[in-house]
């Protein structure tokens, strides 16, 4: 990653917090006496805008959550926050953009090449919480548990002492605890899954199975697995941010992250070991968790996706841009006013098209420019948790489930375009995904079904008569995947 800041200027760090601009809002607290008490996986942008501003808030008030960052895979945040006593900045993207130095991560270690340190933290005491931003693919998922022959998890199993992965890594940390008779941690997923607390679960217990049955039951019985809803629009780091933030704190940081103002954490109340006051730094404590995740995967991540292939089909770069297209905007408003707010099942006192409208407003704002690739990622994780279960329901009642096929089949046309450009997808299932994509003819009778087989992604509705049949008709509605076929499909939806 290139540094487009001036070399000379000094690197933020603690001893840089005293001489930032008054406007720049810093900790409000003595990081120094602070402990850490939340390991955190995964220690990417959405980790470092979100949960770690909530603990932020909450430090000054209660010292004993500071948190340990871990990177599984690669060294960049390590290398990035080191220099940086872990601070960094944070870029609050709306009418002004508003800046804040965020204090709360105290360590950050790269697991690979910092091993027994990360052990050490996870086995430490004072470490009551485990969260996690690992996204879809980071949970090594079949159908509803562990995939035994994903390489991820065979070879953590072959060598649970010496993990790699995240479960590797919970499951090697509560095995010391409950050895050396101490008390659990919480493992709290904050990643965007339906039921992720619940998924985690059963991954984790049936990984510790394979180790040893007596650590698995003991997990059963004593360690929580809260489910958690998470929201707030992060693009990715750019030069243009680094430059930005560089010019108003007077020093240089090597990765500062940036969001929208709105952020929203939703988290069930289910803690053994203590737990931070999050609901003090604004933070939801909800026992319907399913509705909140269903709404937000439903009403914000699928018609995420439906912009982001459509648009990149469209030629279009960022999600305000994609907003801007008439055509394309009208058709994702009707698909969440008219096919997916009626029929969603909210949580109590819940106003669906309300939601939907703040929704279209984030999706709007002009000072974010949040990168349709970058939302166009890891298709085959995102397409079933996202659009696959509003079909699902919408079969089930006998409803007309074409249009919201339409963004499905521009995700088959975005993985025939890539493959045949010869652009490598970024995607776990990118092997089979490429050499499908490669083979398809752009005829649907063909292309559709070939795609149909991937059980990962299209069971078990793969089966079901009626999607295959509206899916080929969408993926035949968008022609050759090109703009013009795509502006013609959506002109004939409207
Ligand atoms: C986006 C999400 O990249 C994506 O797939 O849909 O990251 C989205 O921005 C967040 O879930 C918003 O909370």
């Amino acid at each position: 990653m290139t540094d487009p800041a001036p070399a000379a200027l000094p690197r933020l760090n603690d001893l840089a917090l005293a001489s930032l601009p008054a406007r720049v809002a810093r900790p409000a607290y003595d990081r120094s006496r602070t402990r850490i008490g939340i390991v955190h996986l995964g220690a990417g942008a959405f980790h470092r805008a979100h949960q770690a501003v909530y603990v932020d808030e909450l430090l000054a008030d209660d010292p004993d959550w500071a948190i340990c960052a871990v990177s599984l895979h690669s060294p960049g945040v390590r290398d990035a926050l080191r220099p940086q006593d872990g601070l960094y900045a944070l870029a609050l993207l709306g009418e002004e953009t508003e800046l804040r130095v965020i204090g709360a991560i105290r360590e950050v270690l790269f697991a690979r090449e910092q091993r027994e340190a990360v052990l050490a933290r996870l086995a430490d005491p004072a470490v009551r919480l485990v969260t996690l931003t690992i996204t879809e693919k980071g949970y090594c998922l079949a159908g509803d548990g562990l995939d035994f022959a994903h390489p991820e998890v065979v070879r953590d199993l072959a060598q649970p002492e010496a993990p790699s992965g995240a479960i590797g890594h919970i499951v090697a940390g509560l095995r010391a605890r409950h050895r050396q008779g101490l008390e659990p941690y919480t493992v709290l997923s904050c990643d965007n899954l339906a039921d992720n607390g619940g998924k985690l679960r059963r991954a984790v217990l049936q990984y510790a199975r394979r180790i040893d049955a007596a650590l698995a039951d003991w997990i059963e019985r004593e360690v929580a697995f809260p489910r958690s809803m998470v929201d707030s629009i992060t693009p990715a780091t750019d030069d243009a941010l680094r430059e930005c933030v560089a010019a108003q704190l007077g020093c240089r940081d090597a990765w500062p992250v940036q969001r929208e103002p709105y952020a929203q954490w939703v988290i069930e109340d289910d803690f053994r070991n203590g737990r931070p006051a999050f609901e003090r730094a604004g933070a939801t404590i909800s026992d319907d968790i399913a509705g909140y995740d269903r709404a937000k995967l439903r009403l914000l991540n699928a018609p995420h996706s439906t912009l982001a292939y459509l648009g990149a089909l469209l030629g279009l770069e960022t999600v305000a841009e994609a907003m801007a297209h008439p055509p394309l905007a009208g058709f994702v408003e009707r698909l969440m006013r008219g096919h997916i707010a009626p029929h969603l099942a909210a949580p109590r006192g819940f106003d669906a098209q309300a939601y939907a409208g703040a929704i279209l407003l984030r999706f709007r704002n002009p000072a974010i420019r949040h990168r349709l690739l970058q939302i166009a990622q890891d298709g085959s994780q995102k397409i079933p948790v996202r659009l696959l279960g509003t079909i699902a329901d919408a079969l089930a009642a006998g409803r007309p489930v074409e249009p919201l096929c339409l963004p499905v089949a521009a995700w088959l046309h975005f993985v025939r375009r890539q493959a045949q450009a010869g652009i490598a997808l970024a995607d776990p299932l990118a092997p089979a995904l490429s050499a499908i994509g490669r083979a398809a003819t752009g005829e649907a009778a063909g292309d559709v079904p070939a795609f149909l087989a991937l059980d990962a992604v299209f069971a078990p509705l793969s089966s079901d008569a009626r999607f295959a049949q509206a899916l080929r008709i969408a993926y035949a509605a968008l022609g050759d995947g090109g703009a013009a076929a795509v502006e013609r499909a959506l002109a004939a939806s409207a």
